[in-house]
């Protein structure tokens, strides 16, 4: 029988399913593949934050008109009929803001449950990126940096895993482990950010923590000077062994996960972000060029081996060993990367 809950032949939901094909990549497909009772349900916590994240990467609406959406947006979710109408040149995903009122239909019908954990996640989120985008405030040290990771994707692994415990489908313990679910997030958020150097500099926006480029050069765009290029790639492998410090808590995670969708969803963007870390190790290309990325086949390579926590195991040793043996022993973290890399070979 149907409930009020779902919405399988209606037009909000073909419209939010649209919405998120149109604005993810990797995401879509994950999503898709969960059981129904979480489906829809991380479907929509996906789209309110890809809506707050585009606000958040638009670097042409003005401070004073941004803040206050990005520290409302927690209320707009609740504003029947809602569209962004500010102009300004394109985010990729602006359309997704021009119809947010799907988005906020189809949060609406979410078993309360659900939006509050959604609504809560998108206050707390909002307000550190409001935080982060205010002028003069800038991610200096490396506690900056971890508060930084937590706001935008730290959060978003606490509110899954609520969302986990309150299906039903995982135990309590998930969502009491905010340390673990935490480090989820990091692990992705920092391997995003150690990708996008030159994009996000481009769009003057730095996320790479004083604290670690500081060490290398005197400031953060000399790291792209041709004459510096020993150093960057010294600042480079301080940025992967400072992301690779979350696995040990990202293969616990997994550890604790029964559910089989729940599981693949949690564990994709996972081994996505190894296989991306070791495509950035060592490898200069970061300084030259936006678009570093893992080849097609490899996603689907790893889409289809990511089922079962043992095989994860593996596919975690298999990069950490490809990570250590194109390290450089004249890097001054040679030894660090060692270390870590035999540690995962030990878990695993
Ligand atoms: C609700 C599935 C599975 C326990 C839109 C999935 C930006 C890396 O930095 O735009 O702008 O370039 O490429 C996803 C934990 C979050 C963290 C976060 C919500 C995993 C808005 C993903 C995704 C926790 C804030 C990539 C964090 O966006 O980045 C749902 C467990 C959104 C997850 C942002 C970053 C996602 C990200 P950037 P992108
Ligand atoms: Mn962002
Ligand atoms: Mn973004
Ligand atoms: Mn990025
Ligand atoms: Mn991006
Ligand atoms: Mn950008």
């Amino acid at each position: 029988p149907k409930t009020k809950y779902d919405y399988s032949n209606n037009k909000t939901r073909e419209r939010l399913y649209h919405h998120l094909n149109m604005t993810s990549r990797s995401f879509a497909a994950v999503i898709q593949d969960l059981d129904d009772e979480l489906k829809d349900a991380i479907c929509l916590f996906y789209l309110v934050l890809r809506g707050l994240d585009t606000i958040e990467d638009d670097m042409t609406i003005d401070l004073e008109i941004k803040l206050p959406y990005l520290k409302t947006f927690h209320e707009i979710i609740y504003q029947k009929g809602w569209n962004f109408t500010e102009n300004g040149p394109n985010e990729k995903d602006r359309q997704l803001l021009v119809e947010f009122d799907t988005v906020i239909e189809g949060f609406l019908e979410l078993k309360p449950a659900y939006q509050t954990i959604i609504a809560d996640i998108t206050k707390r989120m909002g307000n550190g990126m409001a935080h982060y985008a205010t002028a003069g405030i800038n991610v200096v040290t490396n506690a900056d940096y971890d508060e930084y990771c937590h706001y935008v994707a730290g959060l978003v692994g606490l509110g899954l895993s609520e969302m986990f415990t309150a299906s039903g489908f995982e135990s309590p313990m998930v969502a009491e482990r905010k340390d673990l679910s935490n480090s989820m997030g990091l692990f992705l958020q920092k391997t995003n950010i150690t990708r996008d150097f030159l994009e996000d500099l481009r769009d003057n926006r730095r996320f790479w923590p004083e604290e670690i480029w500081g060490k290398y050069v005197d400031e953060i765009k000399d790291l792209t000077e041709p004459e510096n290029k020993e150093k960057a790639l010294q600042c480079l492998s301080h940025m992967v062994v400072n992301a690779m410090a979350h696995i040990r808590d990202v293969l616990e995670y997994l550890s604790m996960i029964k559910n089989k969708s729940c599981f693949k969803f949690c564990a994709i963007p996972q081994v996505m972000a190894i296989a991306t870390l070791n495509l950035l190790h060592t490898n200069y290309m970061i300084y030259t060029h936006e678009n570093v990325k893992i080849r097609k086949g490899e996603t689907v390579w790893l889409m289809k081996e990511s089922s079962n926590v043992d095989s994860v195991a593996a596919i975690f040793r298999l990069y950490a060993r490809q990570i250590n043996n194109k390290s450089n022993p004249l890097d001054p973290h040679f030894v660090d990367i060692g270390v870590i890399c035999g540690e995962i070979e030990q878990i695993c």
